[in-house]
């Protein structure tokens, strides 16, 4: 997909998807992890497998340099949407698409909640990058995000508490709302935290965290996840990853269809 001057190009593409496959699923590759042309690899894995976009993760260990040759190389190998997914102002690209616009809604810090965006937002503008606004919740342990951001952690026995940051999200006009368990977690964000916020919010719900097979996928779409993100399973080898990968697209796509005919 190429960029262009059309208005929210990315975003009706993950519409039109959602509202054909009913759930969707995105392949986290960290740049930081793996040189441009085993990216691009992955990328065509994912493609393959059935993923929807490929996410880019913040990273802060590489140089503006290398970020772009990873986006370069995945943009010249496969035609699925780059969605950047920074965790600081370092993860911006103007070779991606897009950008998940987030504010970190639990942090306990100004500079997640608006500063890092006020700063990051005339470099989305230069660089053309479509920007999707999404409310970013971190819950359970919430990993490296979570320490990071200085996240108050929403406890995983109240999944009423991520329920009203989610609906604070969708007033104040965030198009997309991500429940974040954490990369790399012990195991997903629960089931019941999925469904009470699944229940709240009309905007398409993003789960991440601790995803690592077709039975935990299965799991959070089915209690209403609408966009499954997997990082850590893909950073095995090519082979192990594309056999990962299609069990976690087939987890969803049963999971969806289950969801389509009310079970
Ligand atoms: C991290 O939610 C994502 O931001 C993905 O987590 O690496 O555990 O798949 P995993």
């Amino acid at each position: 997909m190429s960029k262009g001057k059309r208005p929210r190009r990315v975003e009706r593409y993950l519409q039109r998807e959602l509202q054909r496959k009913g759930a969707l699923h995105m392949a986290l590759i960290d740049p930081d992890k793996c040189t441009p042309s085993k990216a691009a690899e992955i990328a065509q894995v994912a493609k393959c497998a059935g993923s929807a976009a490929i996410m880019i993760g913040g990273s802060t260990g590489i140089t503006q340099e290398e970020l772009d040759a990873v986006v370069k190389a995945i943009k010249k190998s496969c035609r699925l949407p780059v969605i950047l997914f920074p965790g600081s102002l370092q993860g911006l690209s103007r070779y991606a698409d897009a950008v998940w616009f987030l504010s970190v809604l639990n942090s306990t810090d100004p500079y997640y909640i608006t500063e890092a965006q006020a700063l990051g937002a005339i470099l989305v503008k230069k660089y053309g990058l479509e920007a999707l606004p999404l409310g970013y919740i971190i819950v359970g342990e919430g990993g490296a995000a979570g320490y990071f951001s200085r996240a108050a952690a929403v406890p995983l026995d109240h999944p009423e508490i991520a329920a009203l940051y989610a609906l604070a999200a969708q007033y104040m006009g965030m198009r997309f709302v991500y429940l974040e368990r954490g990369s790399g977690a012990l195991s997903p964000v629960p089931p019941e935290m999925v469904g009470v916020v699944r229940r709240t919010i009309d905007v398409p719900l993003i789960v991440g965290g601790g995803i690592r097979t077709g039975r935990d996928a299965f799991a959070v779409v089915t209690s209403g996840a609408d966009i499954v993100v997997t990082g850590t399973v893909i950073e095995e080898s090519s082979e192990a990853c594309e056999e990962k990968l299609r069990e976690i697209v087939a987890g969803i796509e049963q999971a969806a269809e289950g969801r389509r005919h009310g079970k």
